[in-house]
């Protein structure tokens, strides 16, 4: 193609003078699109700089300290390693309130050990039980200056567990501690019960370091909030953690302004359980008031609501077991599959927002698989910028 019209002669050609007009506000239009290029490009590069405030929100236990996990490993300088030594506490920790937790259920279920010659072990550990819980895994303090660790906690902690561990071994082979953990929803038994308590050889190896898996299956309540720098694309991202028990939500209020972006994460799988702290109410349906709170509160006006419906492999897992919907949702019409229990879930979380032009993102999460969360912490991102560059008029 020729250059076309632009400065060819024909009979209806511009004279010399308008010809040199139109030259001059062409040249002026293009110095004009330049400086509105560098400047958008300097806003875009301050906005950049200026980074983004992300909170990560949501009821106890529904993965915001495991999220914040996985974004150490996908965008940490060092991964998990500065934990790594105080994970193994945990862990053991963990391991032995899960079996006592399931030794609890057997108590209260009536239900007789497969193998009479367990009774020992379950004595074990119900004479450590009162031991265990002074070792609330709370204690370990983990940016939490207000809990004072003691260092002889660590040798009695670890002595314990040896002394736990053929006790631990011999119960959760027998098979009526199996009965119980098949229906354990009404115990609070952490989701990584099963994952430890299989382990449990590897675990108790005098040399046992954790793995990247094996922190973010461990469990630690969230105290105090605790704030985290990342770059994500070039973008700092300053995230925070909050602990999401109810007695701790009180916290939250004072980070709550300038908030780019909030993810608030839903234990999907928590549908039939009840609430930690209030027998009566449903777990999923507190987490549905708190997200009302939340999507509606006035400082969050102009925040992008990420919604993480998390533990979709232990919420799959539920319904493949046959443990209906319906009986805790009797709003649910449908049948019991993924497909149509996951969309009414999603929306009964949208249709909380008052304002309807409200946009919810929505992802259906497993925060503990490292594969999955890199996908979508890009698409977090994503989000997160294009809202940015939108509210500063930038598109
Ligand atoms: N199976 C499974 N377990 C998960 C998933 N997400 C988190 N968990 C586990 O759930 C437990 C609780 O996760 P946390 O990240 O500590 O929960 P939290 O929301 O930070 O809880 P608080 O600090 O008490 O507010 C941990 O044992 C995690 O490994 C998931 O998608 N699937
Ligand atoms: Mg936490």
């Amino acid at each position: 193609m020729s250059s076309g019209g632009v400065g060819s002669s024909n009979g209806t050609s511009p004279s010399g003078s308008s010809r040199s007009d139109a030259h001059t506000s062409k040249q002026a239009k293009a110095i004009s699109d330049a400086i509105d290029k560098s400047l958008r490009a300097e806003k875009e590069q301050r906005q950049k700089e200026r980074g983004a405030k992300l909170l990560i929100l949501g009821p106890s236990e529904t993965g915001k300290t495991t999220v914040l996990k996985q974004l150490k490993l996908l965008y940490g300088r060092k991964g998990l390693d500065a934990e790594r030594q105080t994970y193994r506490r945990v862990v053991h920790l963990n391991v032995m309130k899960a079996i006592q937790t399931l030794c609890n259920g057997l108590r209260q279920s009536g239900l007789a050990l497969e193998r009479p010659e367990n009774e020992v072990h379950l004595e074990t550990v119900s004479r450590l039980e009162t031991t265990l819980r002074r070792y609330s895994i709370t204690s370990i303090g983990f940016a939490n200056p207000a809990i004072p660790r003691k260092i002889t906690d660590a040798k009695a902690e670890t002595d314990m567990f040896y002394e736990m561990v053929p006790a631990i071994n011999a119960l959760w082979a027998d098979r009526s501690i199996q009965a119980i953990f098949q229906n354990a929803s009404k115990l609070n038994l952490q989701d990584s019960a099963k994952y430890f308590l299989d382990s449990i050889d590897r675990l108790a190896d005098p040399n046992y370091v954790p793995t990247d898996d094996d922190i973010l299956q461990a469990r630690v309540r969230t105290l105090a909030v605790t704030e985290h720098v990342f770059m994500i694309d070039n973008v700092t991202y300053k995230i925070y953690d909050v602990g999401g028990q109810k007695s701790l939500r009180k916290y939250w209020a004072p980070y709550f302004d300038d908030v780019n972006a909030i993810i608030f994460m839903v234990a999907l799988s928590a549908y039939d359980q009840p609430c930690e702290d209030d027998e009566r109410l449903n777990r999923l349906q507190e987490c549905i008031m708190l997200f009302n709170s939340i999507a509606n509160h006035k400082l969050f006006e102009n925040t992008a609501i990420i919604l993480f419906l998390n533990k979709i492999d232990v919420f799959q897992k539920k319904l493949e077991a046959g443990i209906p919907v319906v009986r805790y949702f009797p709003d649910f019409r449908g049948p019991n599959n993924y497909a149509a229990t996951t969309l009414y879930f999603q929306s009964k979380f949208l249709e909380q927002c008052k304002d309807t032009q409200k946009q919810v993102y929505t992802h259906f999460t497993h925060a503990t698989d490292t594969n999955q969360m890199r996908v979508i912490v890009v698409a977090v991102n994503v989000i997160v910028q294009r809202l940015n560059l939108r509210n500063s008029g930038l598109l």
